[in-house]
């Protein structure tokens, strides 16, 4: 037998950053997100005398593979081992994070494998501990992941067909320097603006549902533009201070700005990595592109929630 999921990356417009329980994964903030078309993860799930994990077709070592049994062990009915072969399809050197893709199409698979038949809801607070992000890769479109408490924190999708896509500009192909799990810990730990960010995060998360049901593209991409650079504001903060943000991100980030005064909707949000994520539409995208011809560019659109194959 064997079971196979895809699911979706998604890129945050409100940020998940922080623990307030790290054995559970309940995020310090609520979080806000658009699933993307163009990268996704393709995972199977088949029975194996022992727990064996192929990511791109590479077989795992010791450490990454207990970190994979251990989530299987959420799902796992009888002591059956598996093997989890998993490929990222996402457009080469893209630097961006597979986990979200990753865990949620595993999520998809193992539900099936193990035929639990959990809900959305049960699978989202199941997926959230592989990945807090993973949890709202379940859904596609915009999807809320609300903070919520004692284990209830669960990401659900919010029904809005707008015009609206993302310009992923790829400034640097290398692995960030710095995984944001160990660093959201240290931020939670060390950085002396960790309370307005959590403070500030539940503003910016009303006024973005608001900006959503009200289709306004320009207030989307200013409440994620500040709730972003509020949150790359926390590194600041921390007694070895961190930047994510690397020069040419903040050329990209220039030009952007210019292109706003010139009345061109584009925004942008920046992640645990150097690259810059540009918010814009249909219309604005070819103008856009044209100023960004000498970078390379993923242009991405909404993209549907995980599915078992
Ligand atoms: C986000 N990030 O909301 C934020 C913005 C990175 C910057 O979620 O420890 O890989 O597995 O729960 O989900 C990346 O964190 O962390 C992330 P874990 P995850 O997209």
């Amino acid at each position: 037998m064997k079971s196979v999921a895809k699911a979706h990356a998604n890129i945050a417009l409100i940020k998940y950053w922080g623990k307030e329980d790290e054995q559970l994964f309940l995020p310090s903030t609520s979080s806000l997100s658009l699933t993307l078309d163009k990268l996704y993860t393709i995972t199977s799930v088949s029975e194996s005398d022992r727990d064996v994990f192929v990511l791109n077709r590479q077989i795992q070592n010791e450490k990454e593979t207990q970190k994979i049994s251990r989530f299987v062990d959420l799902f796992r009915t009888n002591n059956q081992s598996v093997k989890i072969e998993s490929i990222n399809y996402f457009p080469t050197a893209a630097g961006l994070a597979s986990s979200a893709s990753g865990y949620s199409a595993l999520s998809v698979a193992l539900n099936d494998f193990f035929g639990h038949h959990y809900d959305v809801e049960q699978l989202s607070m199941l997926t959230r501990r592989g990945s807090g992000s993973a949890t709202r890769s379940l859904f596609g479109g915009f999807v809320k992941w609300e903070k919520g408490s004692n284990d209830q924190s669960v990401a659900t999708p919010i029904e809005k067909e707008m015009d609206i896509e993302m310009i992923i500009v790829i400034v640097n192909e290398q692995q960030k320097k710095k995984d944001s799990r160990s660093l959201m810990k240290v931020t939670k730990e060390q950085s002396r603006y960790f309370e307005s960010w959590t403070q500030y995060n539940d503003i910016d998360m009303q006024e973005m549902l608001t900006a959503i049901e009200n289709e306004d593209i320009h207030q989307i991409g200013k409440i994620a533009e500040r709730n972003a650079m509020m949150m790359h504001a926390t590194l600041l903060a921390i007694e070895e201070p961190f930047f994510y943000i690397e020069p040419q991100s903040l050329e990209v980030i220039s030009l952007i700005q210019e292109l706003r005064q010139q009345g061109i909707v584009a925004y942008y949000t920046m992640d645990a990595g150097p690259n810059v994520k540009i918010i814009t539409n249909s219309q604005h995208r070819p103008l856009i592109l044209e100023r960004l011809s000498a970078y390379q560019t993923i242009v991405a659109q909404k993209g549907p929630g995980a599915t078992l194959l």
